[in-house]
């Protein structure tokens, strides 16, 4: 392996950790054309940052972003903050020249979205790469799924049915944190896991959403400002003061496809027990496959051409060498983890730099930010049929 490829970090919480691990592990597994090494991690609070460069034995850290962005040996931004600030981190990395890699949704609004992809226009044509963590394509069971759909096994598509189910708020009495506050999420559940459905289910079904009928709902509307806020929920006591929930903690919608299919969407953080149910279904006019992600390494695929005596649901391990990313990792396939989804990704990313752009990257996120703008709008309307906006 030849040059390095030195990253800078830019967020060091669930995500960010999630994309050092990914970082540095995948060159253990996969052939890259260069070394990625996290140089940098960055971090708005000085104390909080060192102590987490310390742990996560990164060699320097900084508070300071905008100086990181514009430092000559520093090759790609990885940013993993709040949404609110993807937009302003990500215009100014590409018009210093980096490439850029982006947590999910990739932005709070369409417009700041938008932004984006025009900046990564003018910095692509100048060799710049961008890429946004719709982390789950990366799941051997869901990249098969996708095989399945292209080689026409399911046929015509006619039915996507998913679910993105977690419960890490069924707590009333979690505290408020980032990812309940519209100005710093965007939004609730829709953005935060309805986002990966959406772009998973145009992904795989290869059919872009057109049009939607939602509806959005918040279950507690007030929640204690303080507590602690350990794991992605934490706890507090009931008598602390509390602030206001500004986002959805439940989203569900319906939606037309471009190719026919017809949709349907819910996604919440209150399915007591359910802790990453992330399921997606495809019914097609040959065959059907349903994905649960609490089960990531079986894709269940039913075809409508067996036997009619022997037909069923049939569970493939997609653990076999034959299978998508498998090879790379243990001799008989005794199956992956939710953090080696990240490493396929950084895999990817890195390997591309040297050949065609990895998918999905700003203006396939835009495409989603897209679908999530007119989910809001069509629940802000009483749930009225909302076409998508793409201005074409
Ligand atoms: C929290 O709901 C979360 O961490 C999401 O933000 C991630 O995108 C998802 O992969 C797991 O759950």
């Amino acid at each position: 392996m030849s040059e390095h490829l030195r990253v800078a970090v830019i967020g060091h919480a669930f995500m960010g950790a999630a994309h050092i691990h990914a970082w540095r592990t995948a060159p253990q597994f996969f052939d890259l054309p260069r070394r990625p090494e996290v140089a940098l991690l960055v971090g708005r609070d000085e104390a909080r940052v060192r102590e987490a460069g310390s742990r996560l034995e990164i060699p320097e850290t900084s508070t300071d972003w905008l100086a990181v962005v514009q430092r000559e040996d520093i090759d790609v931004i990885d940013i993993c903050t709040p949404g609110d600030r993807h937009a302003e981190i990500a215009c100014a990395a590409l018009e210093a020249g980096k490439h850029v890699l982006c947590e999910k949704p990739l932005a709070n609004t369409v417009a700041e979205a938008e932004r984006m992809v025009q900046a990564a226009r003018t910095a692509e044509a100048a060799g710049s790469r961008t890429f946004c963590g719709f982390s789950y394509r990366r799941t051997p069971a869901l990249a098969l799924a996708r095989r399945f759909v292209e080689e026409g096994r399911l046929g015509e598509i006619r039915h996507v049915r998913a679910q993105y189910l977690q419960d890490w708020l069924s707590d009333a009495d979690a505290p408020l944190t980032w990812r309940l506050e519209k100005e710093k999420a965007g939004s609730g559940s829709l953005g935060d896991i309805g986002a990966h459905s959406v772009d998973a289910a145009q992904w795989i079904s290869g059919q872009r959403i057109e049009g939607v009928s939602s509806l959005l709902h918040t279950f507690v509307p007030t929640r204690p400002i303080s507590g602690d806020r350990a794991g992605l929920g934490g706890t507090a006591s009931s008598s602390a003061e509390r602030g206001p929930v500004t986002v959805d903690d439940a989203a569900a919608f319906t939606a037309r496809f471009s190719g026919g299919a017809v949709g349907v969407f819910e996604a919440t953080r209150y399915a007591l027990g359910r802790r990453n149910a992330n399921r997606l279904e495809i019914n097609g006019s040959l065959g059907s496959i349903a994905f649960d992600f609490e089960r990531m390494n079986e894709l269940q695929h039913f075809d409508g051409r067996d036997d009619q005596e022997a037909q069923g649901f049939r569970t493939i391990q997609v653990t076999d060498v034959v299978h998508p990313y498998a090879d790379h990792w243990w001799p008989v396939g005794h199956g992956l983890g939710y953090g080696d989804l990240f490493v396929h990704q950084m895999a990817d990313f890195v390997a591309s730099l040297e050949a065609e752009p990895l998918r999905p990257d700003f203006a396939d996120a835009l495409e989603v930010q897209r679908v999530l703008d007119a989910v809001e709008l069509s629940a802000a309307q009483d749930s009225r049929y909302t076409p998508v906006q793409r201005g074409e």
